[in-house]
């Protein structure tokens, strides 16, 4: 211990009682994801915790990086926001050993060991794809002409995007007339979107409805549908998922048709949760976020007071 400092040495991180939360991030891939980015970052400085924030730019390998760094740096809790479902098994088992508590945020893993995170907080993805199938069904009552879908999906691999899949195929399987014609990954991303929704186009002559994941991968599906001569909203039906401002703008402008809400707002509850496990507390397993769907009209009526 150098002179002075009253012998208590100056070589072993002093415990200031803060908390200090490593959370490793998707990626900035969408405007649902910059939103989420902004709660946790706000609600973290909020709380007087010390972040240590990851971006993983959309790549597994980064976030086991990023999650085995944090075990190292001996963090009191590790929160993150898996990019894709499978894989995580051996990096969550060392962060287990190592005795540190895992919060999945956002997006679920499909470890069969539930004792490798303490608690899983964000939206129930089957529903989100349930409610838009059963929107469309509903247009489309009383009608049997065929009608065709295509369906632009999330990142491949991911629990939104198995999920969305999943709900909205189940929805529209009780009216057979519905059909999705063609189905393909646009990564969540604008640039995703447009560039798959131009294959689409070219290889479609008569599709009638697109089901898009995400808002961003609609918004640049747009742009490939007005390159074709199409009215967006008119010729041709749209649904999205999430529910952020630019996508709320074109509900309201009449481009989309319906939007089934996704929240990004997790950090609140997320600070409270990671007090709660790094005191040792009991947390519920399985914590689902609130959420509502869009018309145009509803949209139009919300859109002053939308934040993100
Ligand atoms: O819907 C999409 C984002 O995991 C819920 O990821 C999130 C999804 C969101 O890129 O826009």
């Amino acid at each position: 211990a150098a002179c002075g400092d009253g012998g208590k040495g100056t070589d072993t991180p002093k415990d200031d009682g803060k908390i200090t939360l490593g959370f490793s991030q998707v990626g900035a891939e969408s405007g649902w994801r910059t939103a989420n980015t902004k709660s946790i970052q706000e609600s973290a400085a909020a709380a007087g915790y010390e972040l240590k924030f990851s971006d993983a730019q959309g790549k597994q390998e980064n976030q086991i990086k990023a999650l085995r760094s944090f075990i190292a740096q001996k963090v009191d809790v590790i929160a993150f926001s898996p990019v894709v479902e499978s894989g995580w098994d051996t990096v969550l088992k060392e962060a287990k050993d190592a005795g540190i508590p895992v919060i999945l945020t956002d997006r679920a893993v499909d470890s069969a060991d539930k004792t490798l995170y303490k608690t899983f907080i964000g939206s129930d993805f089957v529903k989100e794809g349930v409610v838009s199938g059963e929107w469309l069904v509903k247009q489309y009552e009383g009608k049997t002409d065929p009608v065709n879908i295509v369906e632009l999906q999330g990142t491949t691999g991911s629990a939104p995007a198995n999920d969305r899949k999943k709900g909205f195929a189940d929805a529209i399987a009780k009216a057979p007339n519905l059909k999705i014609i063609a189905s393909q990954s646009g990564d969540f991303t604008r640039a995703g979107g447009k560039q798959v929704m131009e294959a689409f186009l070219k290889a479609h002559k008569d599709i009638d409805v697109l089901f898009a994941h995400n808002d961003d991968m609609g918004l640049g599906a747009l742009e490939a549908i007005e390159a074709a001569g199409k009215k967006p909203g008119t010729d041709i039906t749209i649904i999205t998922i999430d529910a952020v401002k630019d996508g709320m703008q074109a509900l309201a402008d009449g481009k989309f048709n319906f939007i089934a809400e996704c929240s990004p707002l997790l950090g609140p509850q997320l600070m409270d949760l990671v007090k709660k496990v790094k005191n040792g507390e009991a947390v519920e397993p399985r914590i689902v976020t609130n959420e509502t769907t869009f018309t145009q009209e509803q949209a139009k009526a919300a859109l002053p007071d939308r934040k993100y």
